[in-house]
């Protein structure tokens, strides 16, 4: 039996409370190969004394077939490669741990919602649509998947950026996937749904209206994986000790809020650092700056399934905060990099049907669905039944049962007997009863004819999708108009023209907005009257922080040490990254002679992979100084960034007629500079820049 298992077990006899949460890594530790201590050995553990020139017949012969060296390397590379996800290619992955406050335990006896419980996780997070070497800031939905490994056995939850989904019934998720994917006859466009045949999907099945809206709003283009709310879509259900069934919709809501690029901005870092989420990801824990998030809830007890205006079972539908507000129940920190991306990352398999007590699905016909598809996928991406052996695949709790054999097996099963039930070896394993653990299926009762049919109550395709339009602000409302037109734009004129038809019914003046952008006959009548919003919907409304937002400082000789060090010392103690910039990659020099490390000069960094400008220049700057900061704030300025100058700096924004706008801060307009930028930041961006 595995080691965990055994202390585990032992702990639970005792009735100790365990402390799980270093015991993934602990189990990972028994896998951890380090290269750097020893001799280069083939797979055999033969020592090599030669491993650049393979065995020829003569120096200049040919190579020799005996050369079981070269043949091992070279087998071995030429497998290197498995088959990447059929969606969701292109992740990143962190460990962390989950801290429960206890606040599920009425509602779910799942032992890692326990107050004070921590639970190792694993998570990665992904683009949807591209190929694995796709751009990391494309327009799309993010996966936000979740492996909490508890001493009850793997959870998983498998969430999106987004509370809704495409289709209703999971029998369509090949067609939506196909019709988003590059078109097949030349495999263009990667990464992106501007093409005809999403649209065409989009218009001849209107149920994937809502989920569309938030794919054209600013949440389709997050800042930052940290920066980034999760949902499980589906209305799960949590059941508690007594058996009780709760139905629940689970979140992960970001401690520094939700926040996303400006359309531009995210072509233009897909140009400048394709890798711009996962480096920022990965940085951020290098330095210590773990990210958090809050794990919340609504709960919505079972008598009140049929209490709302649209069907709980339906995922193209969410539970507006307002009516049920979101409890929190525990709070995720990661904390780790991987040390392999392929061995972890890559290798991780996710499912929504991993699950422990406590934790039980519903009939969701898009979950149903789910509950199947992924270990199909897992079969044919990770070669065979045995993936669960996978290091970091690998219950905490290890894991007893009869199945055998299969490709990459690893366990060495010592029993003779490999079936229920057996004599030979006292039953064992034998199943453990719902006290003791057994997984127990929630015993709801369901009655009815087989039908291939959907619910009269899943008919509504648009009244949410005009509840999301109503609860934007004004610039997320310009941000989704552009993006329809832009998308819509690339498509054939009978394309465009069913899509707004079919936004002609939601709301006619984004309707008519997006038809005039893209030559199409506004409508004249349409929209629905609901005028219901969701102020928790806006990013707007989420919370707003400087904590690690990346302010470029460009600065070169000359400058004034005192001020400088001093805005500096103040931006750090906001937790704000100062990114210094300049000509080139020497130390800069105050005119006291302090020295300040150049990270990046103008050609290997840019505007837009920066949260802000503080622009000190310094007495003597070069022509190409010059250009290169006046490109910078341009940029800065368009995407709406804080800027901040003193100094040398002021004259560049009086020249760019940006003094006298909002979140333009220098000393001459400020008497504390510093405290002005930071509440700048803190703001993050302003979109309107009103005088
Ligand atoms: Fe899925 C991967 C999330 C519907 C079939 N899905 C995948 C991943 C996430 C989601 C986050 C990446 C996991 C990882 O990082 O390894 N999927 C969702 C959500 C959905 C959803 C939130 C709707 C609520 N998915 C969905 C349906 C099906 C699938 C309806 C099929 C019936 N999803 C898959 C898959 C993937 C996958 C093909 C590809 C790779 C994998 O599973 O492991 O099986």
């Amino acid at each position: 039996m595995d080691k965990n298992r055994e202390q585990m077990d032992k702990q639970t006899s005792r009735g100790e409370q365990q402390d799980n949460s270093n015991k993934k890594q602990e189990q990972l530790d028994q896998f951890r190969i380090d290269d750097t201590k020893g001799d280069l050995t083939t797979n055999q553990g033969l020592k090599m004394s030669e491993d650049e020139f393979s065995l020829k017949a003569g120096e200049r012969g040919p190579t020799l077939m005996e050369d079981f060296h070269f043949r091992e390397k070279m087998t071995h590379f030429d497998h290197e490669r498995i088959p990447e996800r059929v969606v969701h290619a292109r992740g990143f992955g962190a460990h962390g741990v989950f801290e429960a406050y206890g606040t599920a335990e009425p509602y779910s006896k799942a032992k890692f919602l326990k107050k004070g419980k921590k639970t190792p996780v694993f998570v990665r997070f992904s683009t949807v649509q591209g190929f694995r070497g796709s751009n990391d800031t494309v327009r799309d939905t993010r996966g936000f998947a979740t492996k909490f490994y508890t001493e009850e056995g793997n959870y998983d939850f498998v969430a999106n950026n987004m509370p809704v989904f495409f289709i209703q019934d999971a029998i369509k998720f090949p067609d939506v996937v196909h019709a988003i994917k590059p078109e097949p006859r030349n495999e263009i466009p990667q990464a992106t749904a501007a093409h005809n045949t999403f649209w065409d999907f989009v218009a001849n099945n209107t149920e994937s209206a809502h989920h569309v809206i938030w794919n054209m709003s600013p949440r389709a283009l997050p800042r930052s994986y940290r920066m980034m709310e999760g949902f499980g879509v589906h209305t799960f259900r949590f059941v508690n000790d007594e058996g009780k069934g709760t139905f629940v919709k689970m979140f992960w809501k970001p401690k520094l809020g939700a926040h996303s690029l400006v359309f531009e901005e995210a072509q233009m870092i897909a140009g400048n650092d394709p890798d711009f989420n996962r480096k920022d990801l990965f940085e951020a824990i290098e330095g210590g700056n773990y990210p958090e998030w809050e794990l919340g809830v609504q709960l919505i007890p079972e008598e009140d399934e049929h209490k709302f205006d649209f069907d709980l079972l339906d995922p193209t539908k969410l539970v507006p905060e307002e009516d049920v507000p979101v409890t929190p129940i525990g709070k995720m920190t990661l904390n780790r990099n991987v040390d392999n991306h392929f061995a972890e990352t890559e290798q991780v398999a996710f499912h929504p049907g991993h699950v422990v007590p406590g934790i039980d699905f519903t009939n969701d016909p898009l979950l149903q669905g789910r509950l199947f598809s992924y270990t199909d996928t897992q079969l044919i991406r990770l070669g065979g039944p045995n993936f669960h052996e996978l290091p970091i695949n690998r219950p905490i709790n290890g894991f007893t049962n009869h199945q055998r054999d299969g490709y990459n097996r690893i366990a060495i099963n010592t029993s003779n007997t490999a079936y229920r039930h057996n004599s030979i070896n006292n039953n064992k394993p034998d199943v453990a009863s719902p006290e003791d653990g057994g997984y127990e299926h929630y015993q709801e009762k369901v009655e009815g004819r087989k039908v291939r049919a959907r619910s009269d109550s899943f008919k509504d395709h648009y009244t949410q999708v005009k509840l999301f339009w109503n609860s934007m602000s004004k610039r997320e409302k310009d941000h989704i108009v552009s993006a329809y037109s832009f998308e819509l734009g690339k498509c054939d004129m009978p394309i465009r023209e069913m899509n707004i038809k079919v936004l002609s019914n939601v709301d006619l003046e984004l309707a008519q907005r997006i038809a005039k952008n893209i030559g199409v006959t506004p409508p004249e009548s349409g929209g629905l009257d609901y005028d219901k919003s969701s102020p928790a919907l806006s990013q707007d409304n989420t919370p707003h922080m400087p904590d690690t937002l990346k302010v470029g400082v460009l600065i070169d000789d000359g400058f004034n040490d005192e001020e400088v060090q001093r805005h500096l010392e103040a931006f750090a103690s906001a937790n704000l990254q100062s990114v210094i910039v300049s000509e080139d990659q020497n130390p800069v020099k105050g005119a006291n002679g302090t020295e300040l490390e150049v990270e990046h000069t103008f050609d290997t960094t840019d505007a837009v992979l920066l949260d802000a400008l503080y622009v000190v220049g310094g007495p003597d700057l070069s022509k190409d100084f010059v250009k290169e900061t006046v490109k910078f704030l341009q940029k800065a300025f368009d995407h709406f960034k804080p800027i901040g100058a003193t100094q040398a700096g002021i004259p560049f924004l009086r020249e760019g007629n940006m003094l006298d706008h909002e979140g333009v801060i220098t000393t001459e307009n400020t008497n504390d500079f510093s405290t002005d930028f930071i509440e700048a930041m803190t703001k993050h961006r302003f979109w309107y820049r009103e005088v």
